[in-house]
């Protein structure tokens, strides 16, 4: 599984401000909103304890001062434990924070304390994602790609077959695509054939994933996948907004979430 580097997560403010004024020229709609929308909660100033997590690869630097800063950004009241792991997990929960946000290796999570709700960085950022493809402005028809069904994108494709879109996808693994096939219902994509979507959810670890056949003229991509799925002669040849950033909109989805 890939993991963050601390270059990922450098300008991580102007990062998130350069997306949600694409979001918001896309859908009308900012980060908040959109987040208010898919779960009908709202943040209000809690408190957010942020425990570094040194199992496995260890810690990442950027990684905590990074969620500090957009838990701060969402107007929570966030703090980096002293500790790391289980003594921090303690220090966080004796100075009574409602929301912990803690990360290993194979998992993000963020748990309220209050009211029991957990929820993880894969399902979070797959759903965001895929809501903000689906808002898009612009749109000619109901039709939606997902690139990559993975633990991110399965989640966005299933999202997206909920709101009733209709959810054409692509993944190399057979398997995987059969299991999407039987358990969403999604419409299997083959990328050599000429269908172009102007609402793109590409949720991959690879580059250049996406292809000129498969992009309407306007579109919106939307995608978590690091690195950037869209080749650069793509962008450049079509009017497309791309949303793409590597971890603040999959954290608000999260506290959101977990409201
Ligand atoms: P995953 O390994 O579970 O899934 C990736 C999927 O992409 C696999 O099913 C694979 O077969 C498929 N794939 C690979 N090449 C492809 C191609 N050319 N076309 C279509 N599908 C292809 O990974 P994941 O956990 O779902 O994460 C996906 C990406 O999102 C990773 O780059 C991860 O680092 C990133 N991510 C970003 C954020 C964020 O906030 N930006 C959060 C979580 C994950
Ligand atoms: O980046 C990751 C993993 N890919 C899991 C995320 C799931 N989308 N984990 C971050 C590890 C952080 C580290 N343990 C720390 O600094 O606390």
């Amino acid at each position: 599984m890939a993991l963050l580097t601390p270059q990922d997560l450098e300008g991580l403010t102007k990062q998130l401000e350069c997306n949600n004024n694409t979001i918001k020229k896309a859908t009308g709609m900012d980060i908040a909103d959109i987040c208010k929308q898919i779960y009908g909660t709202t943040l209000d100033g809690e408190k957010v304890g942020i425990v570094p997590i040194t199992s496995g690869n260890g810690i990442i630097t950027n990684f905590s001062s990074s969620l500090l800063t957009i838990t701060e950004y969402f107007g929570l009241d966030g703090a980096i434990t002293e500790h790391p792991d289980v003594t921090g997990y303690y220090e966080a929960v004796s100075s009574d924070a409602d929301i912990i946000l803690m990360a290993d290796d194979h998992i993000f999570i963020a748990h309220n304390m209050r009211n029991g709700k957990i929820a993880t960085n894969h399902v979070c950022t797959g759903v965001v994602y895929a809501e903000i493809a689906s808002r898009y402005k612009y749109a000619d028809s109901k039709d939606i790609l997902v690139i990559g069904l993975g633990r991110v994108g399965y989640a966005g494709a299933q999202h997206l077959v909920k709101r009733n879109f209709d959810v054409y996808a692509y993944d190399p693994d057979r398997e995987t695509m059969e299991k999407a096939r039987k358990e969403l219902g999604i419409i299997p994509y083959d990328p050599e054939e000429e269908h172009k979507f102007s609402m793109v959810l590409e949720a991959t670890p690879n580059p250049n994933t996406i292809s000129e056949g498969m992009v309407a003229e306007r579109c919106l991509i939307s995608t978590p996948g690091i690195p950037c799925g869209l080749p650069e002669d793509i962008g450049e040849r079509n009017e497309i907004d791309l949303v793409m950033e590597p971890l603040t909109i999959g954290v608000a989805s999260m506290l959101y979430a977990v409201m």
